[in-house]
């Protein structure tokens, strides 16, 4: 009688334990469970940004032993707000911030720091009292991007200019940034004139919109300094519609450089394009690793970021863009 029971409870350990081990998960690469990300992206109002968003999915996937919670704030740093504190309450493990504008942060930094997740920041900057309410920036330089074409055009275009500035969200590093470099030059040259000035948000749409306004009050102007690709796509709308040929009749200054705009430059339509680049996700990406190790990243990171006008660019590097 005791040999069967043991030999049934023997059997029954043996089936108990299979089932399990075909049942245990994957060990995850962490050696864990997923590292759970909450990502408040600004929005989905540009090339740039899908790129932006791409990159962080694909770096951020399951395989590579992540989860990432995306939210889309739709340009509202109030969206962003809400959004971090939701993170907070899951319990995330890292929080990343690219932030719409600079001004704004520091309550919502002091719950997440009092919560004990770290913060990194990514594309622009923010404006904290206290620097250690993140932990690490990794984005561009947007002044040098706006110094770049300010000496693009100083030595390329007439003394004298009637200039259209499109900007970007008031108040967004890229528009500071881009502004910056600008103001700067009109410093130094007495023959620019800035005819027209206002945000486009860097939309398409809302730059199409202030380009047809011109035509309508009958305003002149030799150069558009567009502060991304999408509004220099609809001012090239505008200025068709009206007849004129951008890049010819009126020179086309843009920032981004996608391929979708780097094709127009290739043709002679965009007179520059300054690089502003996307792809974060690989570059976060590394900073989580280096923080699981327990190792410390630098506190801000530039990207590397170059220009393109006509004479300098070729179809495979248009191709190599990846966005
Ligand atoms: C720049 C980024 C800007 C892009 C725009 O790093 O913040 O926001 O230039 C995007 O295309 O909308
Ligand atoms: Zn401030």
């Amino acid at each position: 009688m005791k040999k069967t029971l043991l030999t049934l409870l023997i059997a029954a350990m043996l089936a108990l334990f299979s089932a399990c081990s075909d049942r245990a998960p994957e060990p995850e690469p962490s050696g864990g469970r997923l590292i759970v990300v909450g990502f408040s992206q600004v929005g989905a109002e540009s090339d740039w940004r899908i790129g932006n968003t791409d990159s962080m999915l694909e770096a951020f996937s399951a395989e590579n032993g992540y989860r990432l919670i995306l939210d889309d704030a739709q340009n509202k740093q109030e969206k962003q707000i809400t959004a971090i504190r939701n993170f907070i309450n899951q319990g995330v493990d890292y929080i990343v911030l690219a932030p719409t504008t600079e001004e704004g942060w520091d309550t919502v930094l002091q719950e997440a720091r009092a919560a004990g997740i770290p913060v990194i920041l990514v594309d622009r900057r923010i404006d904290v009292a206290d620097e250690s309410l993140f932990t690490c920036w990794v984005g561009s330089d947007f002044r040098r991007e706006g110094d770049t074409a300010a000496a693009w055009m100083e030595e390329n275009l007439p003394d004298n200019l009637r200039i259209v500035h499109l900007q970007g969200n008031i108040g967004s590093s890229a528009q500071i940034g881009r502004s910056g470099g600008l103001d700067a030059a009109l410093g130094r040259q007495p023959g620019w004139t800035v005819v027209f000035e206002a945000p486009g948000d860097f939309i398409q749409a809302k730059g199409q919109e202030l380009v047809e306004e011109l035509f309508e009050n009958g305003t002149g102007f030799d150069v558009i300094y567009s502060e991304n690709d999408n509004m220099a796509f609809g001012a090239v709308d505008a200025l068709k519609a009206a007849g004129l040929r951008p890049g010819k009749d009126v020179a086309i200054i843009s920032f981004d450089a996608g391929s979708k705009a780097l094709r127009l430059v290739l043709d002679g339509t965009i007179s520059l394009d300054v690089e502003c680049n996307p792809m974060h996700g690989p570059r976060v990406r590394a900073i989580i690793e280096q923080l699981q190790r327990g190792e410390v990243p630098p506190k801000y990171t530039y990207v590397e970021e170059t220009f393109f006008t006509s004479g300098t660019l070729t179809e495979e590097t248009v191709a190599q863009r990846g966005y």
